[in-house]
């Protein structure tokens, strides 16, 4: 009987709200908006502006002991038929090693790591040209690559480390499974799959080269709808899942999901709006 007591104080206070909402609504006073909120910094004003605690559901990042750890993409048409690329990763490493960020096999297509300090990426076998500035260990750090078979450019955090047209020509196609945190080729000297050891996140591959600007201007936040030129993208906060397209991955090894995401969880908020 005092259990019911209990209820019915609850329950009528919320179906008065919900009543008085849906007449509003329903003489057009009132309505729902979504908002997303990409990025963590305004997720929190938004929740200062309430007054109201932070979220502990953050993003995630994929995380790799540099051992037989990846994530492995099948192989797909449009990963391989490509006159130009732009690779682009957050990554945390743990040491200045040669180790994989996305590799489609570096002895006959493309490959972005780094063979100890600066970043290296290989297309067609062996065409490869390093970058000029050490990727330290023990920081986030965003890397991209552009390159359209005659100029390939670097870009550490946004700003450009090389340019460069060595060891140019067309980008030759994969012929197997396209792996993230590792190469299917291995051929590294200590290890079989050239592993990554730290944490990656926000991987995308897009068939069009992107310029400084644009590459500046998405660095900080996730991508969750199609893009022209935008093949791929995987957050890594969970799952290994293509936010984008059909991509999705499978983990191999021992690699798992660190809660130390660079984003936090992309959320989306209803929220109640009067007109
Ligand atoms: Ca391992
Ligand atoms: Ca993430």
């Amino acid at each position: 009987m005092m259990q019911r007591t209990r209820q019915s104080r609850i329950l009528w206070p919320l179906l008065v709200i919900v009543y008085l909402w849906v007449f509003l609504a329903m003489i057009g006073r009132a309505g729902f908006a979504y908002t997303t909120y990409e990025r963590d910094t305004d997720f929190r004003s938004y929740l200062s502006s309430l007054d109201a605690s932070p979220s502990t559901s953050g993003g995630r990042s994929l995380r790799l002991d540099g051992d037989g750890d990846y994530v492995e993409i099948p192989f797909a048409d449009d990963l391989n038929n490509l006159s130009a690329i732009t690779i682009e990763a957050w990554v945390k490493r743990e040491a200045y090693r040669c180790e994989t960020v996305v590799g489609n096999g570096w002895r006959e297509s493309y490959w972005l790591g780094f063979c100890n300090q600066p970043i290296r990426f290989y297309h067609t076998g062996y065409k490869r040209v390093d970058g000029r500035t050490p990727i330290p260990p023990g920081q986030w750090i965003h890397v991209a690559v552009t390159y359209d078979g005659t100029t390939r450019r670097y870009y550490i955090n946004g700003r450009l480390d090389l340019e460069s047209t060595l060891n140019n020509g067309p980008i030759n196609p994969g012929s197997g499974a396209l792996y993230i945190g590792a190469d299917r080729h291995g051929g590294c000297t200590d290890r079989a799959l050239c592993g990554f050891q730290g944490l990656i996140d926000e991987v995308r591959i897009w068939n069009v080269v992107r310029t400084q600007a644009e590459i500046q201007a998405d660095m900080y936040r996730a991508i969750n709808g199609p893009r022209p030129g935008l093949l791929a993208v995987w957050h890594f906060d969970g799952d290994a899942r293509d936010a984008v397209g059909s991509h999705h991955g499978t983990l191999g090894g021992d690699a798992q999901f660190s809660p130390e995401g660079f984003f936090k969880r992309t959320l989306y908020f209803p929220v109640m709006t009067m007109k």
